[in-house]
């Protein structure tokens, strides 16, 4: 039987067995997550996002050792967004870092995202505070950047490293897809290839054309050889200082409440919209309205709008008037 106790005590596969109940949206995982609460909030939280095969999960793999080398324990956990083109991904994050899988003080997971519009966000930030609980002082999230998922993870972690390689114009598409503004540290990896000076010099660039950020924090550059460790040794000392930087200048405190804050929204509109919709499913007027859809008596918009406005004691009138 799952208890909070196991997972506090930081037993790996309990920790396991919560996180597959997140992804299930199974309600038992919010009994043990309260339970889990009060224990969190102390962890750094890292962020490493990047097109699909920049190089994230070698590099993780390589900031895992640095972070171990320091006596941290680290959590990874690699969120495939689901997607049909994705598909082999997870597997082959778990790969990339299986020389950690002995450490009793990593813990590698992969998390499948379902796709849904906020589902990343909340699950990844559930399956933290789990992480968290356990004891993990470093949890690193390792994202393909592909759109929104920048900008959630960037929400959620502490710090944030944008990873792109020499030569695939990824600097320019940085600047279309507004990454820039959510970077903490930019990482030009597969720095071996031709192009890797030209790379980074470009992106120092860009940013020094970046409004100052209001946190006071100047974004690094930094160059890295994942598969043979290169410059990674400086990349953990980056990360380690930036977190000292959040913490002394009171950002990391402005950080925990935003995050807070929209967890609680999110948490909020799922447990609203749930009551809501069983409440909805259950009235007299939702059957009425069904009736009068099926019978084509009624448009399915004039319907879908009697049923609210009436259980939300607004008639139609009152509507029209309002508009
Ligand atoms: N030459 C070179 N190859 C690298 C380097 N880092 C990673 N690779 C290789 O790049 C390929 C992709 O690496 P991954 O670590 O799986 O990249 P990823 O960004 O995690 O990929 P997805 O999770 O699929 O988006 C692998 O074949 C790695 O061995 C590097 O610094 N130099
Ligand atoms: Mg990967």
């Amino acid at each position: 039987m799952l208890n909070a106790k196991d997972i506090l005590a930081g037993d790996q596969r309990a920790g396991a067995q919560v996180i597959r109940l997140i992804e299930d949206h199974d309600p038992a995982a919010f009994e043990l997550l309260k339970e889990l609460y009060p224990h969190s909030g102390t962890a750094f939280i890292i962020g490493i996002t990047g097109s699909p095969g920049v190089g994230k999960s070698t590099l993780i793999d390589a900031l895992i050792t640095e972070f171990r080398n320091l006596d941290k324990k680290v959590a990874v956990i690699a969120v495939d967004p689901s997607s049909p083109v994705s598909g082999g991904a997870i597997l082959g994050d778990r790969l990339r870092m299986q020389r950690h899988a002995a450490d009793e003080k990593v813990f590698i997971r992969s998390m499948a995202s379902r796709g849904q519009k906020g589902g990343l966000s909340r699950a990844t930030h559930d399956a933290v505070i789990v992480l968290d609980a356990m004891g993990y002082e470093m949890i690193i999230i390792e994202t393909v950047g592909a759109g929104q998922a920048e900008f959630d993870i960037a929400s959620l972690a502490h710090s944030t490293g944008i990873v792109s390689i020499p030569g695939a114009g990824d600097g320019i598409q940085a600047i279309k897809a507004g990454i820039l503004e959510t970077g903490d540290i930019f990482i030009v990896n597969k720095s071996e290839r031709p192009g890797a000076d030209a790379c980074a010099g470009e992106l120092e660039m860009m940013l020094g054309m970046r409004p100052p950020s209001s946190t006071g924090w100047a974004p690094r550059v930094l160059k890295t050889c994942a598969i043979d460790g290169t410059g990674v040794k400086d990349l953990a000392k980056v990360f380690l200082s930036h977190f000292d930087f959040m913490k002394k200048s009171g950002r990391l405190d402005v950080k925990k409440k935003e995050t807070e804050h929209l967890y609680f929204q999110s948490l909020l509109t799922q447990l609203a919209l749930e009551k809501i919709m069983q409440f909805i499913h259950r009235s007299p007027e939702f059957k009425q309205a069904l009736n009068n859809i099926e019978s084509r008596s009624m448009d399915p918009i004039s319907a879908a709008q009697k049923v609210v406005n009436c259980l939300c004691g607004l008639d139609t009138q009152d509507y029209k008037d309002r508009r």
